[in-house]
């Protein structure tokens, strides 16, 4: 069965979602995105989404032509529509069709794209082998350029690194930051744990403030972590006792190797595998209702 997808307040079969040629999304990358999961009928941090979402519009002045609580339900309509309980939702909003020069102000009106479609589960094998990564030469972002902080369809900087993870046949890249800090992965925030203490580095670092990152960090602190941000070099990465990326699709998983390093006994450490697992436990039980 063909999944629906809301276009600007119309539903459009999958073969039939079409934008504008025009679209500054397409032609300049001029545009936010979000990325969200519903789990077991729920959708989990649907506020944290949302909000971010805003914020990232507003960075680029973008204003979204509709409310956050009409958002909302655009987004809870689309996954009912298509019958989903358990869901990756990616919400698109473009500048909306200009034309070919990249003024923003010859854009009328905003395009809104919310595709809800069921999720494409990472191997099981990574959450019980953990991963082998690897540094990469492309930097992150500058705060300065287009900040890390808004989810802009501008992700040519991160494609770059994942080709360089892909032709070195890793699932995922660590970019550092201008000054050679560890900042984050392509889709993914990073931390490590040394001793009692889960370390990642702060968003002023190049990383993007993610959600998934926040609620590891308050796990961590409940299962008796000491939890900060700090500066990391690629030795702090080397000299970890555990690491783990975090991610809307990825969730919590395990890091084994890093740069050919393994990382404490190069299995998944007995603190990142409790927060997998209290991760998803979390995921099934909390969030916003589909379907009441
Ligand atoms: N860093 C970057 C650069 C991201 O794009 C994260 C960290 C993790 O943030 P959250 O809030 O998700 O914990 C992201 C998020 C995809 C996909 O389809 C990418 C993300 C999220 C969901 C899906 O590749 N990136």
């Amino acid at each position: 069965m063909s999944i629906e997808i809301y276009i600007n307040g119309e539903f459009f079969p999958k073969e039939e979602a079409k934008v504008s040629v025009f679209d500054h999304g397409l032609l300049y990358g001029d545009g936010v995105f979000e990325g969200t999961r519903a789990y077991n009928g729920r959708v989990f941090k649907f506020d944290e989404h949302i909000d971010r979402l805003y914020d990232s519009a507003k960075a680029i002045n973008l204003t979204i032509p509709m409310s956050k609580e009409e958002m909302k339900e655009a987004h809870l309509e689309t996954l009912r529509r298509n019958k989903l309980t358990d869901a990756y939702i990616r919400t698109v909003i473009t500048r909306g069709p200009g034309d070919l020069g990249l003024d923003p102000r010859k854009c009328s009106r905003p395009s809104v794209i919310i595709i809800a479609d069921r999720i494409t589960l990472y191997p099981q094998e990574f959450y019980e082998n953990g991963l082998r990564l690897i540094t990469v030469p492309t930097r992150r972002n500058m705060a300065e350029t287009v900040n890390p902080m808004i989810k802009s369809l501008n992700y040519l900087n991160n494609i770059l690194a994942k080709i360089e993870a892909n032709l070195a046949g890793v699932p995922e890249a660590i970019m550092l930051n201008q000054e050679g800090y560890v900042a984050e992965c392509t889709g993914d925030n990073i931390f490590i744990i040394k001793g009692k203490t889960l370390l990642t580095p702060a968003s002023v670092h190049g990383a993007l403030k993610g959600i998934t990152r926040g609620v590891a960090m308050e796990l961590a602190a409940r299962i008796g972590l000491e939890v900060r941000e700090e500066l990391l070099t690629r030795y702090d990465l080397y000299v970890a006792d555990e690491s783990f990326l975090t991610g809307t699709a990825a969730e919590v998983i395990p890091v084994v190797e890093i740069d050919g390093r393994k990382i404490g006994t190069g299995t998944p450490g007995p603190y990142t595998r409790q927060l997998v697992k209290l991760y998803r436990e979390k995921a099934m039980e909390e969030g916003t209702p589909i379907y009441e």
